[in-house]
């Protein structure tokens, strides 16, 4: 655990948010991907991808991996697992957001499932990175808020979202990550992003119903230091 790969993939993260270069990640949903296509799909993300994610909140067994083999056999960008559970974990990717799921009490997706990890991430190089991941209310009932069962921060609590991802970066968290859910009607707003990133020193990663360049560039201005943009890609590569 936190062997070679660990330190260079978090320090690029962290050295382009200090020099401010920003940084896109886009997230495949493995139940979504055709593997199959994969050199295709890669040629039409956006030239600036910095990483590529996969991920998604319940994904059938096995189906993680195929998809990472596929991606690391295509390209050198970093492929990093931003898995809703367990049951995700690969070592074939480069990386692990070690998620917590801050905005809510379900201890399962606090601790628990990271308890389980660990028998799994023993003796392998995968980076692993603590993540405080917070759900924010995109207006509509995200999956992360069903498989969690977990409510969402409501956008109109700033105060509320700004301390809970404080709270993260002082139990130690490397990355803070607001998410307003895949396919999100409403994306984090600007003035929640910009609170949070005054308040915290660590990288700032928003996602969850961003699909234009002009939402990108406003929560790039906002502060965000990745965005990361999943469904708008997804359609051009669904599974038949
Ligand atoms: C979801 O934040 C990601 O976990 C991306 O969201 O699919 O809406 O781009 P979208």
């Amino acid at each position: 655990m936190l062997k070679k790969n660990s330190k260079s993939i978090y320090q690029e993260i962290l050295f382009a948010s200090r020099e401010n270069r920003k940084l896109l990640a886009i997230l495949i949903d493995p139940e979504e991907f055709n593997s199959a296509t994969t050199s295709e799909f890669l040629k039409q993300i956006p030239p600036e991808t910095t990483h590529i994610f996969v991920g998604g909140s319940t994904v059938t067994n096995g189906a993680t991996e195929t998809v990472v083999t596929a991606l690391k056999f295509q390209t050198s960008m970093p492929v990093v697992l931003f898995p809703g559970d367990v049951s995700q974990l690969t070592p074939k990717a480069d990386a692990l957001l070690f998620l917590s799921l801050l905005s809510g009490t379900n201890s399962e997706y606090l601790i628990g499932q990271h308890v389980q990890a660990v028998s799994k991430l023993r003796g392998n190089d995968l980076a692993v990175i603590s993540t405080g991941y917070l759900l924010i209310d995109g207006g509509t009932t995200s999956a992360v808020a069903r498989v969690t069962n977990t409510n969402p921060l409501s956008q109109n609590n700033v105060q509320k979202i700004v301390d809970t991802a404080k709270a993260g970066e002082l139990l130690g968290m490397k990355l803070i990550y607001l998410e307003a859910g895949s396919g999100a009607k409403t994306p984090v707003s600007d003035t929640i992003i910009t609170a949070v990133k005054n308040e915290i020193n660590i990288p700032l990663l928003v996602g969850g119903g961003i699909k234009t360049e002009r939402q990108k560039q406003a929560a790039y201005q906002a502060g965000a230091n990745m965005v990361v943009m999943g469904t708008h890609f997804e359609v051009r590569n669904t599974k038949s």
